[in-house]
């Protein structure tokens, strides 16, 4: 069976592109994989996180995890911190990436904008940590957004530069498992932009703790053009917002974007954010009402993690060792 690792950051409350870009696909792949799911704590802190806050989404981020379908007695859920593996290979790898690789890193560039100088020194060399946080386990399939495939690419590199740099073929490459759906799902309030759990504007999201009332109001209140829903997808080419809702309602609705403008073409968008309000709410609102209740018992939460943590540890924990064996250091 095929080891998945895959991670989502504590950095506010899943949103919609989460969901669809990964938590669905999770909970699908548990069937036939083996499967690690982190909460990416120490990538959360490459941008500021207050430290209270950053507790509780975590909890609230494994909670909707659960909700989603996410099994913890079968597969492994826990948070990055707690195995101290991560970070360990995460530094050798700062010394196997060239500047140069990283240099090319488009999420830096969107995230770091215009003011490169203020940000953290994490965030540049966050593709070291999160290659280091699959290679530690060796897993060899990890299902991400489309926004991810860039750095999983630079995964593979570090992975060969390890192998080559040290003479033996010790980590595995990596496969991205991207799905084909609403692979990536952009913000409400401006179709050139993918919705982010950490965007300021929160109507620019549908957050998985949102209920039918937030969900319907974001959904009114979601940038379209003046137009009219086209017959064909050819003609959403150039209309990002148009083509977002319909591809947010397709992905839901296991449909095709054609077969979404079949039923819906010639309606204007006040009846189809009817229309794609239902289905979201549909989906998003049993899992937001489970996840309150999960939040109720804090302390049964925290235990799932601390079994996840152990159960991680012990995969990762002789994996990393043999790393540092091979860098040289003394064990
Ligand atoms: N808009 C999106 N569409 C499709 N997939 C998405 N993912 C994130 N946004 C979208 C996928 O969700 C998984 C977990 O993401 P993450 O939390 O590790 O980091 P991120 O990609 O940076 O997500 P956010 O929501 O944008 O977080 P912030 O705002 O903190 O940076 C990944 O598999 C990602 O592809």
């Amino acid at each position: 069976m095929q080891r998945i690792f895959s991670g989502i950051q504590p950095s506010g409350v899943p949103q919609l592109g989460n969901y669809l870009g990964a938590i669905r696909n999770w909970v699908s792949l548990q069937a036939d994989h083996e499967c690690v799911f982190c909460l990416v704590d120490m990538h959360a802190i490459t941008t500021w996180q207050a430290p209270e806050e950053l507790r509780r989404h975590t909890l609230t981020q494994a909670a909707i995890l659960l909700a989603s379908g996410i099994d913890a007695s079968r597969h492994i859920l826990f948070n990055q911190s707690a195995v101290s593996a991560h970070a360990r290979l995460a530094w050798i790898f700062n010394c196997v990436t060239r500047l140069g690789w990283l240099n090319r890193m488009t999420q830096f560039k969107d995230k770091a904008g215009k003011d490169r100088e203020n940000h953290s020194s994490g965030l540049y060399v966050y593709p070291n940590l999160m290659a280091a946080d699959i290679l530690a386990y060796k897993a060899t399939r990890v299902p991400v957004g489309e926004d991810q495939k860039q750095h999983l690419e630079l995964a593979n590199d570090i992975a060969q530069k390890f192998n080559h740099d040290y003479g033996v073929e010790f980590f595995p490459q990596v496969e991205a498992l991207i799905p084909t759906a609403a692979a990536r799902v952009m913000s409400l309030r401006d179709g050139t932009k993918k919705m982010s759990k950490s965007d300021p504007s929160a109507q620019s999201r549908i957050e998985l703790t949102d209920d039918a009332d937030a969900i319907a109001l974001k959904i009114r209140r979601a940038k379209t053009d003046t137009g009219v829903l086209p017959a064909d997808v050819e003609e959403l080419a150039d209309r990002p917002e148009a083509r977002n809702l319909v591809a947010i309602y397709a992905a839901l609705a296991d449909m095709n974007v054609q077969q979404v403008l079949d039923q819906h073409q010639g309606q204007g968008f006040g009846p189809f954010k009817a229309a794609l309000t239902d289905v979201v709410v549909q989906a998003i609102a049993p899992i937001g009402a489970e996840t309150t209740r999960l939040l109720g018992d804090e302390a049964h939460l925290l235990n799932i993690l601390r079994q996840g943590a152990q159960r991680a540890q012990a995969i990762a924990e002789p994996i990393v060792s043999e790393a540092e064996k091979l860098v040289g250091f003394l064990k």
